[in-house]
């Protein structure tokens, strides 16, 4: 066991986790192994990251060579051949339209430069009073200063004073008549209207954009109502706002579609990701531009910078290896599509749960399920906790936040990794206070 007391941990009960760690040494396909060997089943790809599961050779491979090739390239005035041939594959299964790709290292980066492109879009076009940003309820976008604006998680927010200026967030979408729903739940469309709301309060020239993930990963699986993407994109529509899709958790095939955009038929102005794009394996992220955001900015003299924005690891020669094996590996073995079809076994056995003590509801789209637990009186958050380390105990690794068990599994899941999470899943909840 290394020395844990220099390290500080992001996320993460620092005193509570060395007292009693929990160190991962190895791993491979669907499973983690403990330093001392015991093997763990993934049912959360990582961090929702690992989508065609672990330490793929075709990955590892681009990875070593890549790194024998070109470790670094400069990218500002300078490139190198991988980030432009990742772009192009990227912008290929890419919601129609959104054919632009701005490389960043992270989710939160990603929806950092997001907001930067929507305000210097309208800037660009003479509507520089277009400044505010709209988030909602229960969003997390990553835990930069404009993700953490935007965010609508309070405990991300309240330690960090008044964060940016001109912000303002809808109502999250989570409606209790909605509880055990199967697909998309009936009721909430009209909660898409609160952005009405905000255009009637600060008026549509001061706003720039609103952010949405499609699917809210962090804050327990909160799917969309039926028709609520629809009448968001058309509120925005009507008022020229932009309309930004965080999908760094329902990118690369999470819901059974590449992206949520086209699992739901609702194609934003930009488009945020990260985590699965290089499975996980090399840091990376980007935001994907409609043409018309992008062109905005072209109306520049040509020997200026359009945008005054990159980070040094931008297109990184590493994470573009990584990311063209990636997409490799998607395309040979079908997984951009594959939640759709595990999504029947899969979320028929998270709708097992029902009835088990503690369980107040169930929320699965694709191969993400979250399962809901009434929490212990005085201690949110803690019976799911003690789900969580009960399972790893048991050889299974699940995540929770709050009270909810989330699950996002490997694309690669087998029918034999679900029953094993389930039964797993059934005895921790049965055998916690
Ligand atoms: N946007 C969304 C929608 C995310 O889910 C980020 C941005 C930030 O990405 P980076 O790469 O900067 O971490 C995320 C990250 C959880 C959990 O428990 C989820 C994330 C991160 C940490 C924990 O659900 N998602």
């Amino acid at each position: 066991m290394p020395n844990l007391d220099a390290y500080w941990m992001p996320f993460t009960a620092n005193r509570q986790f060395k007292a009693s760690p929990r160190l991962i040494a190895r791993a491979e396909g669907m499973h983690f192994w403990t330093p001392d060997g015991r093997q763990v089943l993934d049912a959360v790809a990582g961090l929702w990251c690992v989508n065609a599961g672990h330490a793929r050779p075709r990955i590892v491979q681009a990875i070593q060579a890549q790194a024998a090739q070109l470790d670094f390239a400069p990218p500002f005035n300078m490139g190198h051949p991988l980030a432009f041939e990742f772009a192009g594959r990227l912008a290929a299964i890419a919601p129609a339209g959104l054919d632009k790709v701005f490389f960043t290292n992270s989710g939160s980066e990603s929806v950092d430069t997001a907001l930067k492109v929507a305000l210097g879009y309208h800037r660009a076009r003479g509507e520089g009073t277009r400044t505010r940003l709209i988030g909602r309820e229960r969003g997390y976008h990553g835990v930069n200063l404009g993700g953490t604006s935007v965010g609508g998680i309070v405990g991300n927010r309240k330690a960090f004073g008044a964060l940016l200026p001109g912000v303002d967030h809808l109502r999250h979408t989570h409606d209790t008549r909605n509880l055990f729903s199967q697909g998309l739940p009936a009721h909430g469309a009209d909660l898409a209207d609160d952005l009405e709301r905000l255009v009637a309060l600060h008026d549509a020239s001061t706003i720039a954009a609103v952010i949405v993930e499609p699917v809210a990963g962090s804050t327990g699986v909160l799917l969309p109502p039926q028709g609520y993407l629809e009448r968001l994109r058309a509120i925005c529509d009507r008022h020229g706002i932009l309309l930004i899709f965080d999908e760094v958790i329902t990118g690369f095939g999470r819901l059974g579609a590449p992206f949520a955009a086209q699992r739901f038929g609702v194609t934003p102005d930009l488009m945020t990701v990260a985590k699965g794009m290089t499975n996980g394996a090399v840091p990376m992220g980007a935001v994907f531009a409609a043409a018309k955001v992008h062109d905005a900015f072209m109306d520049a003299p040509p020997q200026q910078i359009e945008f005054l924005h990159g980070y040094t690891y931008s297109g990184h020669p590493l994470a573009c290896a990584a990311g063209l094996a990636t997409l490799d590996t998607y395309a040979e073995e079908g997984l951009l599509t594959r939640a759709d079809t595990m999504a029947a076994p899969f979320g028929g056995a998270a709708h097992g749960l029902r009835g088990l003590p503690h369980v107040v509801d169930v929320r699965t789209l694709g191969l993400v399920a979250g399962i809901e637990l009434a929490p212990r009186a005085g201690q949110p958050g803690a019976r799911a906790y003690d789900v969580f380390l009960r399972c790893w105990e048991q050889g299974v690794f699940v995540r929770t936040t709050g009270d909810t068990v989330a699950l996002s599994p490997p694309l690669i899941i087998e029918e034999a990794h679900i029953a094993q999470v389930f039964k797993t899943l059934t005895e921790a909840i049965r055998s916690v206070e």
